[in-house]
């Protein structure tokens, strides 16, 4: 394959002048941002343009390879259109702004159909902010058709019938990472959600189920990111690294090969920054990282979409959510799940390290819907 570099203004730009010049062959293999002169007789004013290094496939094996890699991306893009059109929907949809919902409304849309503790789950889901049509729907697939009633009504106890209905609307990853950990694991998010303390937690829970880890941090941006982390690494008495490019990483992986699990920290970054999204992509290229999208569960409904459908430039394997204790509101985590169907791997629940932490599962995501909350 032939390398080429070309100097652009944004990766739209660059996709565009690759596909004019080389058709559907030609890639994006890295990034990186530098700064040129925007006018010559201007010395202190510079334009932000990328360095972009694209890749050209020159036998026929190659081509083949590029086009798999391209309808892998297609399926990629198409998902996050999907996504973004329920984003849309979200937004025109006013309970999305979370506004209160009147407790005779919904009882009065379910009584004919409903059990009254079905009734009541529902209701109590609602209020804990899972959307009216999916607090329904997963009800629904809790119950059967009770005759004497002429209702529906939980199959058997309401808690694991629930558990049975969140099994087929929503993905648990949890505990099973343990028994089979990625080679690396990256945390990637907004700024602040709590990455850094979560793989200080994930790094304990690993050791402490008897697996090899290493830890690097990509953050050396932030002042006293790597001292925060190395505190961490250090009385868990683990090895760390900290890299700043895509070579420094692969060097420091290749350092700690003999570890069963490499966990990696990243800058936050917000979902509106591409180009430092792209930044991270480019270090990420050529690691095959199996990244985790961590959400904090006091967002709003929209920004977690929007951070899912921004973030998706990455091969998202799974979300955490973070700061669980944070929120009387945890339906939206319920209602993230059920529309990506991302796999949750853990919730963060305090700032303690490494106790505040769960690993996800449907017994806890039933637990979280049918726990007492704020109810009128
Ligand atoms: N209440 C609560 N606070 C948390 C939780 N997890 C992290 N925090 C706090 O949130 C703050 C930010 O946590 P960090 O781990 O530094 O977040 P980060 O995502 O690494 O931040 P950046 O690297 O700056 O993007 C710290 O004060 C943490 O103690 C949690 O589950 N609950
Ligand atoms: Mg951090």
């Amino acid at each position: 394959m032939k390398t080429e570099k070309i100097i652009v203004s944004s990766l739209q730009e660059a996709v565009e002048e690759l596909r004019k010049t080389y058709g559907d062959k030609a890639v994006v293999l890295s990034s990186r941002v530098i700064k040129r002169k925007k006018w010559w007789f201007l010395p202190f004013i510079n334009t932000t343009l990328l360095e972009v290094t694209v890749g050209i496939p020159e036998d026929e094996e190659e081509k083949e390879s590029f086009k798999e890699e391209l309808e892998e991306k297609e399926k990629l893009y198409r998902e996050i259109e999907n996504l973004k059109r329920q984003l849309q929907e979200v937004l025109k949809d006013p309970k999305a702004q979370n506004q209160p919902v009147k407790e005779e409304e919904i009882l009065s849309e379910l009584e004919d159909a409903f059990s009254i503790r079905a009734q009541k789950v529902i209701s109590r889901m609602i209020h804990k902010g899972v959307r009216k049509e999916i607090a329904r729907k997963i009800v629904e697939d809790a119950c059967g058709y009770d005759i004497e009633l002429r209702k529906l009504d939980f199959k058997e106890d309401a808690f694991e019938s629930l558990v049975e209905s969140l099994k087929r609307h929503t993905k648990v990853e949890g505990e099973a990472i343990f028994d089979n950990p990625p080679d690396v694991m990256v945390l990637v998010g907004p700024t602040g959600v709590g990455k850094t303390t979560t793989i200080a937690k994930l790094a304990y829970l690993f050791k402490r189920k008897g697996k090899r880890v290493g830890v690097i941090t990509l953050d050396s941006y932030r002042v006293g990111a790597v001292e925060q982390l190395k505190a961490f690494v250090k009385i868990m008495e683990l090895p760390f690294k900290v890299a700043d490019s895509s070579q420094e990483l692969q060097e420091s992986i290749r350092d700690l090969q003999d570890r069963d699990v490499i966990l990696v920290d990243t800058a936050g970054r917000s979902q509106h920054d591409k180009i430092r999204l792209n930044e991270l992509r480019a270090i990420l290229e050529g690691v095959d990282p199996k990244v985790y999208l961590t959400l904090s569960a006091n967002m709003a409904e929209f920004v977690m979409y929007e951070s899912v459908v921004q973030f998706g430039m990455f091969p998202i394997k799974g979300l955490i959510f973070s700061k669980l204790d944070e929120t009387s509101y945890p339906g939206n985590v319920i209602n993230v799940a059920y529309r990506t169907k991302l796999p949750i791997l853990c919730f963060t629940t305090g700032q303690t390290v490494p106790d505040d932490i769960v690993m996800a599962s449907y017994e806890f995501l039933a637990k979280l819907i049918l726990e007492e909350g704020h109810e009128p």
